[in-house]
């Protein structure tokens, strides 16, 4: 078990308050939000649950930053340095915002360095890059009025005003990022709203932020309810675009209410992606990848293996395989480096899973269940693999998020197919197989945002990532992920 930095439990134990006009500004109401250690179930902090007018005051500092124009109009270089300054300081701390990140959210000391600080840092500064990079074009006009004058017009991309970033608990910090960082690159000024049960490591990035050298106001942070001041952030008037990754019933009311008011908004939303694994998969290979991209933060990816669809000879090993990896993972707290199993992010969300497991006994062949946790007051579930679910059964059908994986028979790769398309979501999917023309054939025809072959869960900053059906709208990452910050407004000059 690794041991607690001292300065970790000193952050942990200050009372935390709303980060707002940089520096943090207790809340006008006195409700907390109680925050967990999900090894434990024990309390071991608690928050700001923000008020309406807590939410309008940290929007009004946002708002009046973007105004008085010290971000927005600053030197895309300049802004690069400092936001390049904010992915040294994360890559100081990591250790610390590692810890944090495992201490409120349960998964694996190993993924918090690697993933949660490891990708910040990633991602922070290929954002800063970015920010130098918006370009607008210059064209002659076609038909110029009158017919004699000489027109030029060029298009300019201006930062969109004030963006609220809304944050789920899967990774609160890399995803945190996400939804933060293209908006401060852009020139935004930003209002983030981590979830409920994992706040600590963005108010923990909020003050990095402005120990790099971001201006006060430009980076706000209010804790607190999804349906107060989530639903606050998502209909507030000065709040110019919302960048959401969450669950689609929210994702879809977000998008109903900025369709209301005309706001912007992209929404990363749920995901039920299967792999295909045809009969000349390297069997070892495809366990090692299947069982990473399937018990990853115990499932909960939005772009997790959930449903695999295997072909009829490769079954039979494939079964076997995955059954004796999934006996064999040992489960315990995410400070243990040796647990490849840690509990889930809450109660909730343990109880929810544990039902899905419960149904599946009737709607399928078989369920394997591997080891059960240390202890029972710890959000553990064990990982499970539910084998030959019927296609209508719910843990084929619905997200479950958790450490729970439905494997498939198939007669042929064109039944996988059809087996696989036949989901509501189209987030992601893999196909196995050594065989050219299938690995350049399916990835078209699969019905997902993202298609990996002999791999699975591989993202990369270079890589747009965005959701088909019910799984989002719009995309995060690429070299153009900036340009949905911004306002391209046409300039026409006559000389
Ligand atoms: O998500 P919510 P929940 C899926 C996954 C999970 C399920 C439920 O299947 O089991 O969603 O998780 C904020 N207006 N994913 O209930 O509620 C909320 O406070 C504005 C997939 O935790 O969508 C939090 O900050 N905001 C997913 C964020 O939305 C609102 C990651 C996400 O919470 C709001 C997480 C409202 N009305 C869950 N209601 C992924 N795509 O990675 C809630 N929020």
């Amino acid at each position: 078990m690794d041991s607690l930095l001292a300065s970790v439990a000193n952050f942990v134990s200050i009372s935390h308050e709303l980060y707002i006009n940089g520096g943090a500004v207790p809340s006008s109401g006195d409700a907390r939000l109680p925050i967990y250690d999900p090894s434990t179930g024990m309390q071991i902090a608690s928050t700001v649950d923000a008020t309406a007018q807590d939410v309008d005051r940290a929007v009004t500092s946002a708002f009046n930053s973007f105004k008085s124009g010290i971000w927005k109009d600053m030197r895309p270089a300049e802004r690069e340095r400092i936001l390049l300054r904010l992915a040294d300081l994360v890559e100081r701390d990591a250790e610390i915002l590692a810890q944090l990140e495992t201490l409120e959210q349960g998964k694996s000391l190993a993924i918090s360095r690697a993933l949660e600080a490891g990708g910040a840092q990633t991602w922070i500064r290929y954002v800063a890059g970015l920010a130098r990079t918006i370009t607008g074009k210059t064209f002659d006009v076609s038909i110029p009025f009158p017919p004699d004058a000489r027109y030029t017009s060029y298009t300019r991309h201006t930062p969109i005003g004030v963006v609220a970033g809304i944050i789920p608990w899967n990774f609160p910090l890399l995803i945190g990022v996400w939804k933060v960082l293209p908006a401060l690159a852009a020139g935004c000024s930003v209002v983030a709203k981590p979830a409920e049960t994992t706040p600590l490591t963005l108010l923990y990035l909020a003050r990095l932020a402005t120990e790099a050298g971001v201006p006060d106001g430009v980076f706000n942070v209010v804790t607190g309810r999804g349906t107060v001041a989530g639903s606050q952030l998502v209909n507030h008037p000065l709040v110019s675009k919302i960048s959401f990754t969450g669950s689609t019933p929210v994702g879809k009311a977000i998008a109903r209410s900025c369709a209301d008011s005309l706001k912007r908004f992209s929404l990363e939303l749920g995901g039920k992606n299967p792999a295909i694994v045809l009969d000349d998969a390297d069997l070892e290979q495809t366990v090692q990848g299947l069982m990473l991209a399937s018990f990853l933060n115990q499932g909960q990816v939005c772009a997790a293996c959930s449903r695999i669809y295997v072909t009829d000879k490769m079954f039979e090993p494939l079964r076997n395989a995955l059954t004796q990896a999934i006996q064999n993972m040992t489960v315990g707290a995410g400070m243990n480096l040796q647990a490849q199993i840690n509990p889930v992010v809450s109660a909730a969300q343990q109880k929810k899973i544990l039902s899905y497991v419960q149904n599946a006994d009737t709607e399928a062949e078989q369920v394997i269940i591997g080891q059960n946790g240390p202890n029972a007051e710890g959000y553990y579930v064990p990982p499970t693999l539910i084998i030959n679910p019927s296609p209508e059964a719910v843990c084929v059908t619905e997200e479950i998020f958790g450490p729970v994986l439905t494997l498939t028979r198939t007669s042929d790769a064109n039944e996988a197919l059809q087996l696989a398309n036949a989901s509501s979501f189209g987030l992601a999917a893999s196909v196995w197989t050594q065989n050219l023309q299938a690995a350049m054939t399916l990835p078209a025809q699969l019905e997902a945002g993202t298609v990996w072959v002999n791999s699975h869960v591989m993202i990369d900053p270079n890589m747009p990532f965005g959701g088909l059906k019910q799984s989002g709208s719009g995309a995060d990452f690429g070299s153009d992920w900036l340009d949905s910050f911004t306002i391209q407004k046409s300039i026409c000059i006559r000389h």
